[in-house]
């Protein structure tokens, strides 16, 4: 049995492992099929661009697929970068990344700077596209002024956890998973995919 996680996004893939590590599923990732075409976010929403990737990808190697899509929403920016999240900077950086949020949040005070983080899984079976295993998992939170921690990845060291007064940068991978969006989406996903994956 193979599982193949759609990402190209190390600090994502591994925070995937543990769900798949009971089950004697081999997971992969897409590193493992470097001959896979980059498959385009075209979507408008995190559920469309999640569906696209682990759509396409599931076809094409006729196995099942599980995509994320996550981003970032901060209620100053109306919003922004939500889907746009990877790309905010331009092309994928992420201290491009975290250093343009810092400029665009620049002189708004600590209790303006409410942000959530998203996440959209779908599960995808090879061309069954009507089938698939939706979840949602977020996290409430507000972006730093400064940095703080070197774990995790992307926008972690900018986004304090206030019931821990802690950004998620300075929470072990253990700990960011007890209260990250992706880990309440991979707790909403552990309820449901055994019985889905079953099912033809
Ligand atoms: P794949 O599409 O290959 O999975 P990606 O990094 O392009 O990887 P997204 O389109 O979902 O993924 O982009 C999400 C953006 O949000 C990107 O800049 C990530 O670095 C960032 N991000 C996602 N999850 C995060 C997390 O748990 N902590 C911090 N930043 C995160």
């Amino acid at each position: 049995n193979t599982v193949v996680i759609a990402t190209r996004n190390p600090g994502k893939a591994s925070e995937f492992a543990a769900m798949f590590a009971a089950d004697e599923i081999q997971v992969k990732t897409l590193s493992d099929f470097p001959d896979l075409p980059e498959i385009e976010e075209t979507g408008k929403t995190f559920a469309e661009n999640a569906s696209l990737k682990a759509d396409t990808i599931a076809r094409l190697l006729n196995l099942p697929v599980l995509a994320d899509d996550s981003g970032l929403q901060v209620a100053a920016l109306h919003g922004r970068p939500g889907i746009y999240s990877a790309r905010y900077a331009g092309d994928h950086n992420d201290a491009a990344n975290n250093a343009k949020l810092l400029y665009e949040l620049s002189g708004i005070p600590r209790e303006e700077r409410q942000a959530t983080f998203h996440t959209t899984l779908v599960f995808a079976k090879p061309n069954q596209p009507e089938k698939d295993l939706v979840v949602d998992g977020e996290v409430n939170g507000y972006i730093l002024g400064i940095p703080r921690g070197d774990n995790g990845f992307g926008y972690d060291p900018l986004f304090l956890v206030p019931e821990l007064d802690k950004s998620l940068a300075e929470l072990t991978a253990a700990e960011k998973n007890e209260v990250s969006h992706r880990g309440n989406a991979l707790r909403n996903l552990e309820k449901v995919w055994r019985d889905w994956l079953k099912q033809d």
